[in-house]
């Protein structure tokens, strides 16, 4: 068997430090580098190899690919869908530009595998809001959303032409404990267990009724290894598959946390995330996952917060 060597770029971020710690436990500290625009992170330190690296400096990202014998690569940069309301073209620049340099490389390079994740934040107002089909009416209303539908198609696109293997998952909104989010509608599903603890108060960005899909951290790990290591012949969608984990409002979440801490209150204060919310799906049907490659959570609302407030607290 080939030894493979893993590139992580975006490696600092939310899903990027429990990724880069989970490939290096499979595949060997020293067979997984990390990569982010940030120059160091705590969380990463002592655990493997760590380097510096703009994903639009596609030169730069050339040499680091060939120098290290990279076979396969993880690409987590991106701006997600609140900042990227804020500056909407540097969003498309990068969601864009990163993910074509890094299929171009891919490409020549003959890398074996590349992951690269989508977003619930493909579907828009016109998806339907329950159990929103793998294929279904694609219209979104964020940049985020629109560079996320985009990559979709680059990706399958290198894979029918270039016959690139990459795969992609669709993430719902993600709740971790580890590392903080980078500027998502769904941070405040991670905020409120934070400020819970310290505060026994939250002001919620988003109405007390809105859905939307979730998942927790371990489950979205497990996931993004499980497609990755799946034979090639089982990956039927190469755009990108629908995950699905939960389903919640912040009123449920709050109520959750109430039972662990009851004298948490939380009140709400709707902001322009509001609207990036309603355009999305309450919930997701993910059967091909499940067909394809076996996909099963594991985590519902009341393990999650257990968890959660467990690990917090520590
Ligand atoms: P994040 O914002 O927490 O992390 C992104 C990382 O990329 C940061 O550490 C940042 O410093 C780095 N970065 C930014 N620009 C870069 C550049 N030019 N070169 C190199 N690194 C750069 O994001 P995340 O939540 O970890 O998301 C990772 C991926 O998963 C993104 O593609 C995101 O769209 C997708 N996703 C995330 C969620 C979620 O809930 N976290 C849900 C759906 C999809
Ligand atoms: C966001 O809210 O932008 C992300 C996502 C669902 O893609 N968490």
């Amino acid at each position: 068997m080939t030894k493979e060597k893993i590139l992580v770029i975006g490696a600092s971020g939310q899903i990027g430090v429990e990724l880069t710690l989970a490939l290096r436990n499979l595949y060997g500290n020293n067979n997984v580098i990390a990569s982010d625009l940030r120059e160091q992170n705590p969380l990463l330190e002592g655990t493997g190899p760590y380097v510096s690296l703009d994903v639009m400096n596609k030169e730069m990202l050339h040499v680091q690919v060939i120098r290290q014998n990279i076979t396969q690569i993880y690409l987590l940069a991106a701006i997600l869908s609140a900042t990227g309301e804020k500056n909407p073209n540097l969003a498309w620049h990068l969601n864009m530009q990163g993910l074509l340099n890094v299929l171009d490389i891919a490409r020549e390079e003959h890398i074996h595998k590349v992951y690269w994740p989508s977003s619930i934040a493909v579907f828009g107002p016109t998806s339907p809001k329950q159990n929103c089909p793998q294929q279904t009416i694609i219209e979104p209303s964020t940049v985020y959303g629109i560079s996320k539908y985009a990559g979709e198609f680059w990706c399958n696109y290198y894979h029918q032409r270039f016959g690139v293997d990459v795969r992609s998952l669709r993430y719902p909104g993600l709740i971790s404990y580890k590392s903080a989010p980078g500027g998502g509608t769904t941070d405040y599903a991670v905020e409120i267990y934070l400020e819970a603890l310290t505060e026994k108060k939250y002001e919620c960005f988003l109405q007390e009724d809105t859905y939307l899909p979730m998942m927790y951290m371990p489950d979205a790990i497990r996931a993004t290894i499980e497609l990755m290591e799946a034979p090639k012949s089982n990956i039927n969608v190469r755009t990108s598959y629908n995950l699905s984990g939960m389903s919640f409002s912040p009123k449920e979440i709050a109520l959750s946390i109430k039972q662990h801490i009851p004298e948490f209150e939380i009140t709400y204060k709707p902001d322009y995330r509001q609207e990036i919310a309603n355009s999305w799906p309450q919930s997701i049907d993910d059967s091909s996952a499940n067909k394809d490659w076996g996909w099963k959570p594991q985590y519902n609302l009341q393990s999650m917060t257990e968890d959660m407030l467990t690990n917090l607290k520590s």
